[in-house]
């Protein structure tokens, strides 16, 4: 499978980078079909003019109409010659087949929706992209109309600050895309714990040597990290990466709440403090589920302290308190088999606080957390618990036809549907 590109500009050397690195790489290996289009080869007039004054008044100069159309009908006339072939409502990848293929077209401006790691992974699922690169004060407005009556058209701004330029836009972009695209980057199990996929930021690393001699002062590596023991160095990685997300990024870790049962209390993703509560307000919760299924023998209610804090590193885990009293948890991971697969767990509501909602919008909550790679959301539970499975059920879950890993379970899951 490769990923066609075609980008339009009147700087068509500032797109050499893509040349280099692992994106050069990826276009030797015909993993990405990259294609730069000078904007002024579609000018008629001898110097060549793509811009003129604004209409209104004004300072600086607009890009004329008549090139872009030009140049984006001379893209459209480009053959997607990986043979995948799409009709004009869906430019995503497909199998075999006929038809007529078009580019979804990105356009960079102060002025669009935000890029993003999410965005990035949509696409990264394309199969065709255009990136128009504007300059002067931007695009005469009616190249966006006829571009849109042939195409799919997205106006994406790299972040709020000002550029001259699409160019420095696209070159960002490109690379956080192809970097998605499934070959390009050699260890795919690397894409997984960087910053932004899952909300945290990524943990500091360190090589040889053990010990930095730094012109006379000698810094050493975290002992933990030669320790071998694999799981305390995931732990101290997981404790890293929530102290510096603490620290530099607190907007990541205090979601919004999606409004409704949990606007009004206080959500955040968990710590390592927050096990020993957590530990109590499972045991609370899963009694109901230990007496509905006639066992005691279900995780929350057997698992030590030590598993909570592990848990709490093999999962993203989110705590929400109300005056200071942990009342609701819930954890979600990229299924260990399947990381196309997010696995919703550990929902838990205080008993006092059951059915009033904040169990749903705590799994709805938890379902909004997932990279924008994944499509299936999973849960299991007690396989006599009538009220949480239909619960599930009317939240769009399925019985599933696997067996249950766990005895005494089912498993259920959920088709993502696309929000965007
Ligand atoms: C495309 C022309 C310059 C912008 C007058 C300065 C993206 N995050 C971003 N910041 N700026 C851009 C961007 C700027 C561009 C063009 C993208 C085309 N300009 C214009 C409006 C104000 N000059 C961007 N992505």
């Amino acid at each position: 499978m490769s990923i066609r590109l075609d980008v339009v500009t009147i700087f068509p050397d500032y797109l050499a980078p893509l040349d280099l690195s692992l994106i050069g790489k990826a276009r030797r290996e015909g993993l990405v079909d990259l294609h730069v289009h000078d904007l002024r080869d579609f000018t008629h007039d001898r110097h060549r003019t793509v811009d003129d004054t604004p209409f209104g008044g004004g300072a600086g100069m607009v890009m004329k109409p008549q090139p872009w159309a030009e140049a984006l009908d001379h893209v459209l006339a480009q053959p997607l010659v990986s043979g995948n072939v799409v009709d004009m409502a869906s430019t995503r990848r497909t199998q075999e087949g006929v038809g007529h293929a078009v580019p979804r077209l990105i356009v960079p401006g102060p002025g669009g929706v935000p890029f993003s790691q999410a965005l990035a992974h949509e696409l990264a699922a394309e199969a065709w992209l255009a990136f128009a690169c504007g300059r002067y004060e931007g695009l005469d407005e009616r190249v966006y109309e006829h571009a849109a009556e042939r195409m799919p058209v997205t106006v994406v701004s790299l972040g709020d600050y000002v550029l001259n330029g699409g160019e420095v836009a696209v070159l960002a972009m490109v690379e956080a895309i192809v970097r998605l695209v499934p070959g390009v980057v050699g260890n795919a199990e690397s894409l997984v714990e960087e910053s932004h996929e899952d909300g945290l930021l990524e943990y500091p690393v360190y090589t040889k040597p053990a010990v930095w001699d730094d012109r006379g002062t000698e810094r050493p590596v975290p002992p933990i990290l030669l320790s071998g023991n694999h799981c305390a160095i995931a732990q101290w990685r997981h404790q890293q990466r929530l102290e510096r997300t603490a620290a530099r990024r607190p907007d990541l870790l205090h979601p919004s709440a999606t409004g409704g049962a949990l606007a009004a209390l206080d959500g955040r993703v968990a710590t390592a403090a927050d096990a020993p509560e957590l530990l109590t307000l499972q045991r609370a919760c899963w009694v109901d589920q230990g007496r509905a299924n006639d066992t005691w023998d279900i995780p929350p209610l057997v698992e030590t302290l030590d598993d909570v804090r592990a848990g709490l590193t093999a999962y993203t885990t989110w705590v929400w308190h109300s005056g200071g009293r942990l009342v609701a948890s819930g954890r979600g991971r990229r299924a260990p088999d399947d990381p196309t697969t997010w696995e919703v767990a550990r929902l838990m509501v205080a008993p006092d606080l059951q059915g009033t909602g904040l169990g749903r919008a705590i799994m709805e909550f938890v379902e909004t957390r997932a990279p924008a790679d994944v499509t299936t959301f999973w849960l299991n539970t007690g396989h006599r618990s009538e009220r949480l499975i239909r619960m599930y059920k009317k939240a769009g879950y399925r019985l599933s036809a696997a067996p249950a890993r766990h005895q005494g379970t089912v498993e259920l899951t959920k088709k993502r549907r696309r929000t965007s």
